[in-house]
C-alpha cells in the first residue's frame, strides 16, 4: 500500500471512529442503558470486564477497582496489558483502537472468544466517549506506556512515561457531567455488590474495591477484597447463610457442554421460595430464558425419575408439578455464551436455544450422580417435594379465592379502600398506609383525583416465613391483590402473576418513620419480593418519606428529613422549637399532604432491583430465624434497614 493510501484510510478510518464516538455521546442510552445512577455505575461496570475477559483468558488473577477523591474511578489489573503496537489495519497504537473505536473491544485477539461484557457488551471506548477525561496506562515489555482522551478524543499519541517490571492495565475516567443527569457521585454499596457477585462467579480472581473518599475508624480507607476459592458453591452458601440447609453438602458441578461452558450450584433449605439466580457471561439475567428453562427441565426430570425409581411417590394421591421440585431451592445457573441473544423487556432473557439442552444436559448428569451417590439427601428432598405438592394443593384453594375476589371477575374491591376518582392506572397512586388511623389523615390530605388509599392493619405476615396457603389466606394480603388488580394462576401455571391490570401504576408504602414503622415497611416490601416480584422489576413500587422534624420559629416553620437538615433549620433560624415526628398520625391532613404526598414536594425512595441475588439474601435474613445477622445488618444500616438494593 502506496504511502499515500495508508493515509487516506487512516483519516477515513478515524472520521469513523470519530462518528462512533459521537453518536454514543448523542444516544448514551442506547449504549449503556440509561443517563442516571444505574448508567452511571454501568460505566465500571464495563470497565472491569475488560479485565475480567482478561482473567478468563487465564492471564490475570487481581482486579483494583478504585474510587478517588473526586469520584473518578481507576481500575487496574495485573493482565497481559492492552498491546501498544501499531495496529496494522488501522496505522495507530492498538492501545488508542480500543479506547477510541466503537465495537473495537477485544476483537483483534482471536485467541480468546469475547465472553464478558457489560450489559450491553459494548467495550471501554463507550466508557471513553462519556467521560469528560479518560487515562489508559499500560504496563507491559519493560515500560509504563500512557494516552489520554477528552470525551473520547485522543490527546496525544500513546507515549512512554518510565520504566517498570509489572504487567497490566490502568484505566482511570472521569464520567462526563454534561452526559449524566444525576450527580457523578458512586455508591460504594453497590459497586461492592457487583464485585462480590463478580468474584463468585470468577473464582480464583481477586477483586477488591477501595473508596478513597471515606475512611473507617482506624483512619484506613474503605477496603474490600474479594476472593472466591469455590466459585458458585460458596456463592450459594453465602446467599443462604441465615437460611436452614436440608442437606450437608452443596450440590455442583462444572463443565462444557456442546462447546458451552455451564456451571450449576444449588442446595435445599427448610424455607419456602424459591431463588434461582441466572447469568450469561456474568450479566444477571433477570428474565430468565433458555439457561434457566434447560435447568428446570433437568431438575424436575431427573428428581422425579428418581423419585418413582425409588418408590417414595407410590402412596401419593396427588400430582406433583414442577413448582414443587423449586420449594425451598437456591441455586445459581452461570453458562458462556459466545454470541448471546439477549430478548425481553429489559434484555435480560437469554434467547440461544441451543442453551437450554446444554444446561439440561449438565444438569441431569450432574444430580443423578449426586442422587446415586448419596441416598440419605436424596429422601430428604424428595420428602420435601413431596410436602411442597401437598401445600400446593392446600394453597390453590385459598388462591383460587385471591383470584375470585378480584374487581375483574366481578368480586368488588376491598371495604377499606377509598380509591380514586381517574381510571386510568397510569395517572393513578395507591398508598398502603400503615394503620387505621394515619389511613384516615391520608384519605383527608390526598388529593383524590388519582391517589387511592388502603389502611392496612398492623403487622402483615412475614411471608418469608409462611407457608404458601398462609399467605393466601391473609387477609391483609388479600386485600392488596383486590385493590391493586393483580391476580395469580393460570390453568398452566399455578404461580403465574398476571399484572396486565394493574390497577395503579405507583404504589407507595406509607409507614412511621420509627422501628416499627421500618419493620413494617420491609414485610411489605418483602411481600412485594417474594410475590409480585415483576412489580419491584417494572419499577412501580415506593417508599414515602414523612418528615422527622419540624422546626418553627414564630412565623416561620420547615420541615427536617434529618438530623443534619433540622440543625441547618435551627442555625438558619436562630433557635426555634423543635417537634420530633414519631408517627403519621401525628401530622394533620395538610401537614401530610405538603410534606409526604403532594408530588411536587415529596421524595420517596424508588424501590429497585439492581443485584437480585443480594436482595434475596438480605430478605431472608431480615425476615429469618436468626437474630444476630439481621441486629447486625439493622445497626450497621443505621435507623433504617435500608433494602432498596
Ligand atoms: C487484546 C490483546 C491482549 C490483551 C488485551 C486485549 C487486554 C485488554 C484489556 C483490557 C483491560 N485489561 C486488559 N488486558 C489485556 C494481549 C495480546 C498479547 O499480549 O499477545
Amino acid at each position: 500500500m502506496s504511502e499515500d493510501k495508508k493515509k487516506q484510510d487512516y483519516s477515513a478510518d478515524s472520521i469513523q471512529a470519530l462518528e462512533g464516538m459521537e453518536h454514543v455521546r448523542m444516544r448514551p442510552s442506547m449504549y449503556i442503558g440509561d443517563v442516571g445512577v444505574r448508567g452511571l455505575h454501568h460505566l465500571v461496570y464495563e470497565v472491569v470486564d475488560n479485565s475480567i475477559d482478561e482473567a478468563m483468558a487465564g492471564h490475570c488473577d487481581t482486579i483494583s477497582v478504585i474510587i478517588n477523591e473526586d469520584n473518578s474511578i481507576s481500575v487496574k489489573d495485573n493482565g497481559r496489558g492492552i498491546p501498544v503496537g501499531i495496529h496494522k489495519k488501522e496505522g495507530v497504537s492498538a492501545l488508542e483502537v480500543v479506547m477510541t473505536k466503537i465495537g473495537a473491544g477485544g476483537k483483534f485477539d482471536k485467541d480468546s472468544y469475547k465472553v464478558s461484557g457489560g450489559l450491553h457488551g459494548v467495550g471501554v471506548s463507550v466508557v471513553n466517549a462519556l467521560s469528560s477525561h479518560l487515562k489508559a496506562t499500560v504496563y507491559r515489555d519493560g515500560k509504563i506506556w500512557e494516552q489520554e482522551y477528552s470525551q473520547g478524543k485522543t490527546l496525544y499519541p500513546v507515549k512512554t512515561v518510565g520504566s517498570t517490571d509489572e504487567k497490566g492495565t490502568m484505566v482511570t475516567f472521569i464520567a462526563d457531567d454534561q452526559i449524566f443527569q444525576t450527580e457523578i457521585d458512586f455508591n460504594y454499596e453497590t459497586l461492592s455488590m457487583r464485585m462480590r457477585e463478580l468474584s463468585f462467579l470468577n473464582q480464583g480472581v481477586t477483586i477488591s474495591i477501595t473508596d478513597k473518599r471515606n475512611k473507617d475508624d482506624e483512619g484506613n480507607f474503605i477496603h474490600e477484597d474479594f476472593l472466591s476459592t469455590e466459585g458458585l458453591s460458596e456463592f450459594v452458601k453465602y446467599l443462604d447463610a441465615t437460611r436452614e440447609q436440608l442437606t450437608s453438602t452443596v450440590i455442583s458441578m462444572e463443565g462444557e457442554k456442546n462447546g458451552i461452558p455451564v456451571e450449576v450450584a444449588m442446595v435445599y433449605n427448610t424455607s419456602y421460595s424459591e431463588n434461582l439466580h441466572s447469568y450469561v457471561n456474568n450479566i444477571n439475567t433477570h428474565e430468565g430464558g433458555t439457561h434457566l428453562s434447560g435447568f428446570r427441565r433437568g431438575l424436575t426430570h431427573t428428581l422425579k425419575k428418581y423419585a418413582d425409581k425409588s418408590g417414595l411417590l407410590k402412596n401419593l394421591k396427588f400430582d406433583i408439578s414442577g413448582d414443587d421440585f423449586r420449594e425451598g431451592l437456591t441455586a445459581i445457573i452461570s453458562v458462556k455464551v459466545a454470541e448471546p441473544q439477549f430478548e425481553g423487556q429489559t434484555k435480560t432473557k437469554l434467547g440461544n436455544r441451543e442453551v437450554s439442552s446444554a444446561v439440561s444436559q449438565a444438569v441431569s448428569e450432574m444430580l443423578t450422580d449426586y442422587l446415586e451417590e448419596n441416598p440419605d439427601d436424596a429422601k430428604i428432598i424428595v420428602q420435601k417435594v413431596i410436602l411442597a405438592a401437598q401445600a400446593r394443593h392446600a394453597a390453590s384453594k385459598a388462591r383460587e379465592m385471591v383470584q375470585r375476589k378480584t374487581v375483574m371477575s366481578g368480586g368488588g374491591l376491598p371495604g377499606k379502600l377509598s380509591d380514586c376518582a381517574w381510571t386510568e392506572p397510569e395517572k393513578c397512586e395507591i398508598f398502603l398506609v400503615e394503620g387505621d388511623s394515619a389511613g384516615g389523615t391520608a384519605k383527608l390530605g390526598r388529593d383524590r383525583n388519582f391517589q387511592a388509599i388502603l389502611p392496612l392493619r398492623g403487622k402483615i405476615l412475614n411471608v418469608e416465613k409462611a407457608m404458601q396457603h398462609k399467605v393466601f389466606e391473609n387477609e391483609e394480603i388479600r386485600s392488596m391483590y383486590t385493590a391493586l388488580g393483580v391476580t395469580v394462576g393460570t390453568e398452566e401455571d399455578q404461580r403465574a402473576l398476571n399484572v396486565s391490570k394493574l390497577r395503579y401504576h405507583k404504589v407507595v408504602i406509607m409507614c412511621d418513620a420509627d422501628v416499627d414503622g421500618s419493620h413494617i415497611e420491609t414485610l411489605i416490601l418483602t411481600f412485594f419480593f417474594r410475590y409480585m416480584r415483576e412489580l419491584v422489576e417494572n419499577g412501580n413500587i415506593y417508599v414515602a418519606a414523612p418528615p422527622l422534624y419540624l422546626v418553627k420559629k414564630g412565623k416561620q416553620k420547615e420541615y427536617a428529613w434529618n438530623n443534619e437538615d433540622r440543625d441547618a433549620l435551627v442555625k438558619k433560624f436562630g433557635g426555634g422549637t423543635i417537634q420530633r415526628y414519631k408517627g403519621l398520625g401525628e401530622m394533620n391532613a395538610v401537614q401530610l399532604w405538603d410534606t409526604t404526598m403532594n408530588p411536587e414536594h415529596r421524595t420517596m425512595r424508588h424501590i429497585t432491583i439492581e443485584n437480585a441475588a443480594e436482595a434475596d439474601r438480605v430478605f431472608s435474613m431480615l425476615m429469618g430465624d436468626e437474630v444476630p445477622p439481621r441486629r447486625k445488618f439493622i445497626e450497621e444500616n443505621a435507623t433504617y434497614a435500608n433494602i432498596d438494593i
